[in-house]
């Protein structure tokens, strides 16, 4: 079971249930305070609440034709990352003179987390996400988020794609905030698959497929399975000595790197799979 955030056909803004193929708004606004899907994400029976707010005669829509949104609210988004060896070799090809840390990182207990984006910050499906104009070479990163509660439960899983500039980060580690977070770098989405309902996790997939001009200019795929950490550890680690009083999402890594000719162009379109989840598509601007 999912939950989600649609544009309503009249333009506001709703959450809801999706099931099978189907779009559920939920009536959110009608006890006291509305609530968020954060709200619902956080209750401790995030589906029997969402399924008490089903009103009789709702009108079901197809996930097709659904406007879905980022599944955010106020959480913040942090990301992890080297958790995948396809990911450090990546890193200790592209940096000029700090290869060491990358492998040091991913051995080490302590894993490397940074701070991604506010939710204001995140692009919704659909829309452009963007590349530096001050960088050459930049990739998107296909990540398995966490949704993850207050009181760091995981909660639900949603798709994110931590896009990032390869030349800035390999000149200088110290790059990683410029390389990571600037406008359009990160989006989320379209729906978030609750933590029960997700098949067991290591047997899920990850697609990456790149369109330019309608051609594939590149596609992978990874298994969560290759992950070095657990999405639990990940989660403890991103908990220590830290508050989210909002909740946070936590994109865990990416294992999939375009080879090191390969640049994100104005014009090509993302489209990020992970099963039992669905698909994140964005163009860049
Ligand atoms: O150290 C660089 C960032 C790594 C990253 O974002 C990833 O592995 O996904
Ligand atoms: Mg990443």
């Amino acid at each position: 079971m999912k939950l989600a955030k649609i544009r309503g056909e009249r333009g506001g803004d709703r959450v809801a249930l999706v099931d099978d193929g189907f779009v559920i708004p939920l009536e959110t606004g009608h006890r006291k305070g509305a609530l968020t899907l954060a709200d619902i994400l956080h209750a401790q029976d995030p589906l029997g609440l969402a399924k008490s707010l089903i009103a009789g005669g709702a009108t079901y829509s197809s996930v097709g034709t659904t406007h879905f949104l980022a599944p955010i609210d106020r959480q913040e988004v942090w990301a992890a990352g080297v958790t995948y060896k396809r990911s450090k070799v990546a890193r200790e090809e592209e940096s000029a003179g700090a290869a060491q840390f990358y492998d040091k990182v991913y051995s080490a207990p302590r894993p490397e987390l940074f701070f991604k984006a506010t939710p204001e910050r995140v692009v919704h499906p659909g829309d452009p996400i963007r590349v530096r104009a001050d960088s050459k070479w930049n990739v998107p990163e296909p990540e398995l988020a966490l949704v993850i509660s207050p009181d760091l439960r995981i909660v639900g899983y949603t798709v994110g794609n931590d896009v990032s500039s390869r030349d800035i980060e390999g000149e200088n580690p110290l790059y990683l905030p410029q390389a990571k977070v600037y406008h359009g770098a990160c989006a989320v989405g379209p729906v978030v698959t609750l933590a029960g309902s997700l098949p067991n996790l290591s047997e899920c997939q990850i697609r990456l497929v790149i369109r330019r001009n309608k051609q594939v200019a590149f596609e992978g795929t990874t298994s969560i399975a290759r992950m070095n950490r657990s999405p639990q550890e990940l989660v403890e680690w991103l908990g220590r000595d830290q508050r989210f009083p909002h909740g946070a999402v936590l994109l865990t890594g990416t294992g999939i790197v375009p080879p090191d000719a390969f640049s994100l162009s104005s014009g090509d379109a993302v489209d990020i799979h992970i099963d039992g989840i669905g698909t994140l598509t964005n163009p860049v601007a």
